[in-house]
């Protein structure tokens, strides 16, 4: 069996074009047309397929050599059922991407090339929503398209394994997608499916890897394991992140006369032991408004919104261990120091490690109070499958024009997030609005 060069052909204007990537390796048996080699200059890119079927004795380049026409790809066993015809005579170059080629420069290949080209064009130009003209290779407005860069090769193998090219990362030069950047997305895609929500590695959403560091090089470190309930906290919360498009309505109450009264209760039932919280008047106002805006208290369930006739609570709790959200059940049945009483022994619970997986189910709404530890705004993660949830901060006194003078007005922060596919902005903006006018004269908890 005779061995022969395999050489670049004529690619016309093309002069020592860049290797960007090399598609076989010795002893790989290649077909007539079959790629070895994608060559890139500053205006486009093609692959240079092999003219004669046989087996690769030897590669002769490497990537990142540049070629020009008549350059030695490899030496090749020719099979006996090769084509005659020398490694040189057959110029067949694929364009990477139409919009790549400018006119001007382009080579000047035969006329099956030609249709070859265009066919080619049109394949990828339809895949990725860009008209061209039947007959032409037509140049694209790139500023409005925002292409992958990726070989023929890639596309095609990409296209055999339906992945979408626009969504993998290319490791290569100029970030061109490799075939290797192909099997990875397609790894992690399927990892991903199949791990649990918390693996973070980004691969399912087609983001570079989390770094990995080692920080013992930067100083003395100690690593501890998550505890359970972080990393069930944790794995919720992420997905919750992921998958609820968040909107946080920041909003002021003024609760003035609500803390005067507040304390003055508590002063009053100093006997009794009963302790009003803030917390209890929040669940309070929290049912009223949710009664005005059902949507807040509903779920999604694919294409129906589920409303619920009962108001469930939860509320979030800071443990050593980590954040639960006890929920407190039939909140619109139970009246102010019931409401006390109940949610200080769920707390109480949590921090204990005590709550029943019960004592967390089942909730329609939840609030997140940081006021007794301080801030003043924060974005909430929704509670899935709830649609809302409010966060308090700490409340400070700030002066306010009443027509006449500054006078002091305690202030409370509320951030509500609210999952945008179901709750509108505007009715985000009411819900704190009727949280704002009870909170700033009770009496209306009653109308
Ligand atoms: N502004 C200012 N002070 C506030 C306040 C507010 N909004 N809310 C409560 N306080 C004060 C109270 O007046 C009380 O002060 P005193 O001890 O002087 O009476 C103190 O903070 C503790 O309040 P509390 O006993 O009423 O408890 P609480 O309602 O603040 O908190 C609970 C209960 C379970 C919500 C809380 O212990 C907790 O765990 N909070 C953290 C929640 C959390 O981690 N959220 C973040 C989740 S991640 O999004």
């Amino acid at each position: 069996m005779a061995t022969m060069e395999l050489k670049v052909p004529d690619i016309g204007d093309f002069k020592d074009v860049e290797i960007i990537e090399v598609l076989v390796k010795a002893g790989d048996t290649v077909a007539v047309e079959q790629s070895l080699i994608t060559v890139e200059s500053d205006k486009a890119s093609m692959e240079i397929p092999a003219s004669i079927a046989g087996k690769i004795v030897e590669l002769k380049i490497k990537l990142g050599d540049k070629v020009s026409e008549g350059t030695v790809l490899a030496m090749i066993e020719a099979s006996a059922a090769s084509s005659t015809a020398e490694a040189s005579s057959a110029a067949v170059a694929t364009p990477d991407s139409a919009a790549s080629v400018a006119p001007a420069a382009a080579p000047t290949p035969p006329a099956a090339a030609i249709a070859q080209m265009a066919e080619a064009a049109k394949t990828i130009q339809s895949m990725e929503g860009v008209a061209v003209g039947p007959a032409h290779v037509s140049p694209v407005d790139e500023s409005n398209v925002v292409k992958p860069h990726a070989s023929p090769a890639v596309r095609a193998f990409a296209r055999e394994l339906g992945v979408d090219l626009t969504k993998v990362r290319g490791s290569g030069p100029k970030q061109r997608i490799t075939m290797d950047d192909v099997r990875g997305y397609v790894k992690g895609v399927i990892s991903a499916a199949s791990a649990p929500a918390s693996s973070g590695d980004g691969a399912a959403l087609g983001l570079i890897p989390w770094p990995k560091v080692d920080f013992a090089k930067f100083g003395p470190i100690e690593p501890k394991p998550l505890s359970r309930i972080k990393k069930l906290s944790g794995a919720n919360l992420h997905r919750n992140w992921v998958m609820i498009p968040h909107v946080t309505n920041n909003d002021e109450a003024d609760i003035t006369d609500l803390e005067n009264f507040r304390v003055s209760l508590n002063k009053e039932s100093d006997q009794t032991g009963v302790k009003y919280t803030m917390l209890g008047f929040l669940i309070k106002a929290v049912v009223a408004a949710l009664k005005k805006h059902p949507e807040f208290n509903a779920s999604l369930d694919g294409d129906q919104l589920v409303y619920k006739h009962y108001y469930h609570i939860g509320f979030a709790a800071d443990t050593p261990n980590g954040l639960v959200v006890p929920v407190l059940r039939d909140a619109d049945k139970k009246g102010l120091s019931e409401i006390a009483r109940e949610t200080s022994e769920l707390a109480k619970k949590a921090r204990d490690g005590k709550l029943a997986p019960t004592d967390m189910q089942g909730g329609t709404f939840s609030i997140s109070s940081l006021g007794g530890i301080g801030g003043t705004h924060f974005t909430p993660i929704i509670n899935a499958p709830e649609v809302a949830i409010l966060g308090v901060s700490k409340s400070y006194y700030k002066p306010v024009w009443n027509g006449k003078e500054f006078v002091p007005q305690l202030t409370l922060p509320l951030s509500l997030s609210y999952d945008h596919r179901v709750i509108d902005g505007a009715a985000a903006a009411r819900f704190n609005n009727v949280l704002r006018a009870l909170l700033g004269d009770f009496r209306r908890a009653v109308l």
